[in-house]
Formats: C-alpha cells, sequence, structure tokens
C-alpha cells in the first residue's frame, strides 16, 4: 500500500489523489469479484439467447433424477405455461424462462427466483423447496390490460410421486376427460383461446375473472348495459370476440376486452371450443 502510493507519487500524482485512485481501484476490483462470485458461485446469469429453433420455445416439465425437476416456462400474455406445476416437497426445480410476446416478470412468492421473462432470450434459476404449500408465481412486469391476473402456481405436495401440471399444451386433453375424445376443432379452440390469453380474462368454472366465465355461455341469456336482452347465439358470441366493444355485459367493463387479430379460422375454432362448456363443468 505504501509502496503503492510513493509510486503513484513518483508518477506526478499529488499524495491525497494517489491514495484515492488506490481506493477506487480496489472498489472496483471488489465489484469485479463480487459478479464473479454471483456468477460461477451462485449461478446468478444473465439471461441467453434462445436459439432460433422455435422447438426450444416449448413450454414442458421433466424429472432428472429423484429428486430433481426442470421446467422450460413460456410467458405470454397473460398467462405461465405450465401455468400450474405439483411437485413433491424436498424437490430442486430448475427452472428456464422465456416470453413469446413481450417482457413479463417471474416471481415465486416465498422464494429468492425473480426473474425477467424476455422474448428470445432464456433465463434459468434454480429453487429448492423444503417446506410444502402452494408458491404462487407472478408477473411483476405490466405487461398489458390482462397483467394482474398473470398468475400461475407451483403446489408442493408431501409424498407426491413425480409431477403433474396444468396448462402446457400437452395437457388439453384433460378438457375432454368428462366427455370422452375431444374433437379437433375444440382442441384447436382451446389452443387458439390459450394462445390469445382469453382465459386470463374469462374461467371456464363460472368464476368472475375480468370478463364473464365462459362456463355455459352458449345460448346464455345476456343482458347488456344498454338493457338489451340477447340470448348468445354464433352471431352474438363471434361479435364480442371481434369488436368487444360492441355489446357490453351487463356488470362488466367496456374497453376492458382487447380486440385480437383473429382470423375466420380461429374464430370458428373458439366457437366450436366455447359451445362444449356447459354451466355444469368445474
Ligand atoms: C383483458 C381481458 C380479456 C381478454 C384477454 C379477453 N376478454 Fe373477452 N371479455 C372481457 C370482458 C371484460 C368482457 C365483458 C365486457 C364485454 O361484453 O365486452 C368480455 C366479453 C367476452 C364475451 C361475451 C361474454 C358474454 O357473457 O356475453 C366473449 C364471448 C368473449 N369475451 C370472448 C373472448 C375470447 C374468445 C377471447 C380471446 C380471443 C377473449 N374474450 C379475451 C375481457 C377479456
Ligand atoms: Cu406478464
Amino acid at each position: 500500500m505504501k509502496r503503492l502510493s510513493d509510486f503513484l507519487v513518483r508518477l506526478g500524482f499529488p499524495p491525497l489523489e494517489g491514495k484515492l485512485l488506490i481506493v477506487a481501484l480496489g472498489l472496483a476490483g471488489g465489484h469485479l469479484l463480487l459478479v464473479a462470485f454471483a456468477a460461477y458461485q451462485l449461478k446468478i446469469n444473465v439471461p441467453t439467447c434462445l436459439a432460433d429453433d422455435p422447438k426450444t420455445l416449448e413450454p414442458s416439465v421433466k424429472q432428472l433424477d429423484e429428486n430433481t425437476y426442470q421446467a422450460l416456462y413460456v410467458a405470454k400474455m397473460w398467462q405461465f405455461e405450465p401455468s400450474v406445476l405439483r411437485i413433491p416437497t424436498g424437490a430442486s426445480l430448475e427452472v428456464f424462462l422465456t416470453s413469446s410476446d413481450v417482457i413479463h416478470g417471474f416471481f415465486v412468492k416465498g422464494t429468492n427466483a425473480n426473474l425477467m421473462a424476455i422474448p428470445g432470450t432464456v433465463g434459468d434459476t434454480k429453487i429448492t423447496f423444503d417446506k410444502p404449500g402452494t408458491y404462487p408465481i407472478i408477473c411483476h412486469e405490466y405487461c398489458g390490460s390482462g397483467h394482474h391476473n398473470m398468475v400461475g402456481s407451483i403446489e408442493v405436495i408431501d409424498g407426491l410421486e413425480g409431477f403433474e401440471t396444468e396448462g402446457l399444451p400437452s395437457d388439453v386433453p384433460d378438457l375432454a376427460a368428462a366427455g370422452g375424445e375431444l374433437a379437433p376443432e375444440v382442441a384447436k379452440g382451446f389452443e387458439v383461446a390459450t394462445q390469445f390469453g382469453c382465459l386470463a380474462c374469462h374461467s371456464t368454472n363460472g368464476t368472475k375473472l375480468v370478463g364473464p366465465s365462459f362456463a355455459g355461455i352458449y345460448h346464455r341469456d345476456i343482458t347488456t348495459t344498454s338493457g338489451e336482452s340477447i340470448k348468445a347465439d354464433e352471431e352474438y358470441l363471434k361479435e364480442s370476440i371481434l369488436s368487444p366493444n360492441e355489446k357490453i355485459v351487463e356488470g362488466f367493463q367496456p374497453n376492458m376486452m382487447p380486440a385480437l387479430p383473429l382470423n375466420e379460422e380461429q374464430v370458428a375454432y373458439l366457437l366450436a371450443y366455447l359451445k362444449t362448456l356447459s354451466s355444469a363443468q368445474n
């Protein structure tokens, strides 16, 4: 230290300036060491680029070994895929995260996991769940009108064998559990509804979210805010989807539902899907 400051004086630095320079270099070096510690020891890294292969965007979960699971999460307006993941108590979860539209957040309440979902990149973290319980996943990056409904969860369950998921594209056939085979256009309709975030605002079990529930929507009697009574036939549903502000359901707000860029075919699939949702469904 002494020798270094003498050296700096000889180089022409005034004594005080030389000392300050040493302190500054020390701080800078210390910070670099901390960054290296975070990156190599704690494995906290900046998101890496997503390869151009679209397959790597597919959400999925797999079990790596007895106690380790790996989940590729895709965040999109306004949901996480998978939306629900159940793993056993004590499991470690490797999380890989990307977004298929805008920037989202990924915060797992009750843990240190806190990532950004950035389109075109993959962020990752590892979480170990020592205590059973439900850990909500929250999007904490404002991402549009359905943002406040963008939640998922990780359920940590004592003694669970393997894992279970909800909300993965491969979970679609589960919808048919009640009524046998799912017609292809209904499955496509569900896919469109998932893809465009309809289900962030519309439940299928009767719960009122931002919008009315889809449960039993086909041929339901509806009153609009202008006092009109309407039977929800195909024509009405189509209009509600394509021009959301045309008629507003009583008890709901205009300008909440976005007019989404859907083509004829997608609307037809949606209608096929909506028709299957009876009000008895839970
Ligand atoms: C950001 C929230 C939001 C999203 C996303 C959204 N909706 Fe809506 N939706 C609403 C709200 C609020 C209403 C009620 C106001 C109105 O009638 O426009 C509504 C109304 C509807 C209605 C009429 C419901 C009824 O009971 O008469 C249909 C059908 C509908 N939405 C379908 C869809 C479909 C299909 C999608 C996806 C392509 C979608 N919505 C996406 C919020 C949303
Ligand atoms: Cu979001």
